[in-house]
């Protein structure tokens, strides 16, 4: 319906137009010809002027009235460290082509006024005239050779890389149809080595999991930075062309498909100042949703935001991540919630180069948490407890202990915990155990019997190797007689076959 009254609309403007130029044509063979001209031109030379004026105050009046949109003016003043260079450079570059905007428009409707055809008037031809070219040459050449030196020592300050040993964060970005895979260093501060070969579904990035640099290395969903802290973002693209954009810190850079790139920067306004300098102006003191009052207001849903500036294809929208600057006590909460996707993704699966072996830092942790949980049992906190909850918390399980399938051999990686059990009984030499073999009910059940108590002699045995008094050890080995899950899955079964000691006295 509305195209077809447009359609109409244009339909009888064109009517308009041509019956008008008919009177026009009528009137012109009535009054004579060169009298209509003359007045035809004098009407279009004051429109021109009309247009000028309009023209131009409507550009300054539209430029005031969208500057607190405009990234460089109002709130939006840069929030980092060297976007004021660049906004500096933008003035300038501003100022100087805003005059020759104004002087040319001028000259273009004056002249067009001033120099209308009359009777009388008759053009004059210039040939040449040096003080001109010279004037029109000299003046642009003074301009470029400024904005050109002007560019060249902010790019060279916005562009330096991090000299070596500087303290700062270096994180990586990903672009692909369509997101970008941000990755940071994780506790060693080193982002792990890739290899475009290795990447899969599970393996977006190619890292190289034979490397120990990549096992705490996270995959976060947004982009968490601390304020006021150098940032190198490594920038790498893994199909087409895509930008690295963070509008707000005037950070953009082009992700290149096999081409690796870089941007150094420091953000300088936390997201909370950000909005709390919005929150000045009226632009941003509405609800974000219009249809709803009661909505937040612009100011306080405010997020900075990871952009790709690249058309590259037809989700490219969908590139935005959201970007959060924070303190540094803000950030160093969020890196201690971030999980390794070595961890969490890839190991012990068939992956993992490290499947079925323990890693250093698990050794470290596993220990930690057995200290723990002796700790806990044998220490009294003050906390009132039941019998029976001294006595649970008094058996610990030996996850980390086992043996090879149907056997009482250990497993070469079982010693690790073995030996923290030696230290432990070392710190309490007044505590005694008693070693728990447990199995599955799968197979016969005097095998069972046999094998657990098997198991349990095992340990007992590695524990007096290494100089542990036998006195204090106790070995009982109770098949399947006191399972802790059912038997009737795999993942009941694998908790039922255990090994764990309990602390009988002190
Ligand atoms: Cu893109």
């Amino acid at each position: 319906m509305t195209a077809l009254i447009i359609g109409l609309s244009i339909l009888l403007l064109v009517i308009v137009i041509l019956q008008i130029s008919k009177l026009t044509d009528l009137y012109a063979r009535i009054r004579g010809e060169e009298e209509v001209e003359e007045r035809l031109n004098r009407n279009q030379g004051n429109a021109m002027m009309l247009f000028l004026v309009g023209f131009l105050v409507l550009c300054f009046l539209s430029a005031g009235w969208w500057k607190n949109y405009m990234l460089g003016y109002g709130p939006h003043e840069s929030a980092s460290a060297h976007g004021s260079i660049l906004d500096g450079l933008f003035d300038t570059t501003l100022l100087f082509t805003g005059i020759v905007f104004v002087i040319t428009h001028i000259a273009l409707f004056y002249f067009s006024w001033r120099y209308k055809k009359t009777k009388t008037s008759k053009a004059t031809h210039w040939s040449h005239n040096n003080t001109l070219e010279i004037v029109w040459s000299a003046i642009p050449a003074v301009v470029m050779t400024y904005l050109v030196i002007k560019g060249l020592l902010a790019w060279n300050t916005v562009m330096a890389d991090v000299k070596p040993g500087e303290d700062h964060i270096e994180i990586e970005a990903t672009g692909y149809q369509f997101a970008w895979h941000l990755r940071y260093p994780g506790e060693d501060g080193i982002l792990g080595p890739r290899d475009f070969t290795k990447i899969s579904a599970s393996n977006p990035l190619g890292q190289v999991w034979e490397d120990p640099l990549n096992y705490d290395d996270f995959h976060p969903d947004e982009l968490w930075l601390p304020v006021g802290k150098k940032v190198r973002v490594r920038i790498i693209a893994r199909d087409v062309l895509h930008n690295f954009y963070l509008p707000h810190f005037r950070v953009k850079m082009d992700a290149v498909p096999g081409l690796p790139t870089y941007f150094v920067f420091t953000p300088e306004k936390t997201t909370e100042d950000y909005r709390n300098e919005l929150r000045n102006y009226p632009e941003y003191n509405v609800p974000k949703d219009p249809t709803d009052p009661d909505s937040k207001m612009l100011w306080e849903e405010f997020n900075y935001e990871l952009a790709c500036a690249e058309l590259c294809g037809k989700s490219h929208y969908s590139m935005r991540r959201i970007v959060r600057i924070v303190t540094q006590e803000e950030y160093d909460a969020w890196l201690a919630k971030q999980q390794s996707y070595y961890q969490t993704t890839i190991r012990n699966t068939d992956e993992d180069p490290n499947k079925g072996k323990l890693l250093g830092y698990e050794i470290e942790n596993n220990r930690e948490a057995l200290n723990l949980a002796v700790d806990k049992a044998l220490v009294d906190a003050g906390i009132p407890m039941t019998a029976e909850e001294k006595a649970a918390l008094r058996l610990i399980r030996l996850d980390f202990v086992d043996f090879e399938t149907g056997s009482y051999r250990l497993t070469s990686q079982s010693s690790s915990q073995a030996d923290d059990l030696v230290s432990i009984l070392n710190r309490y030499p007044d505590i005694s155990i008693e070693i728990e073999g447990h199995t599955d009910n799968t197979g016969d059940e005097s095998d069972n019997k046999v094998l657990s108590q098997q198991r349990a002699d095992a340990i007992k045995t590695y524990l007096i190797d290494k100089g542990i008094d036998a006195a204090r050890l106790k070995a009982i080995g109770f098949g399947s007689s006191q399972p802790v899950e059912t038997n009737d899955t795999d993942e009941g079964r694998q908790k039922n076959r255990r090994v764990q000691f309990r602390i009988i006295s002190n």
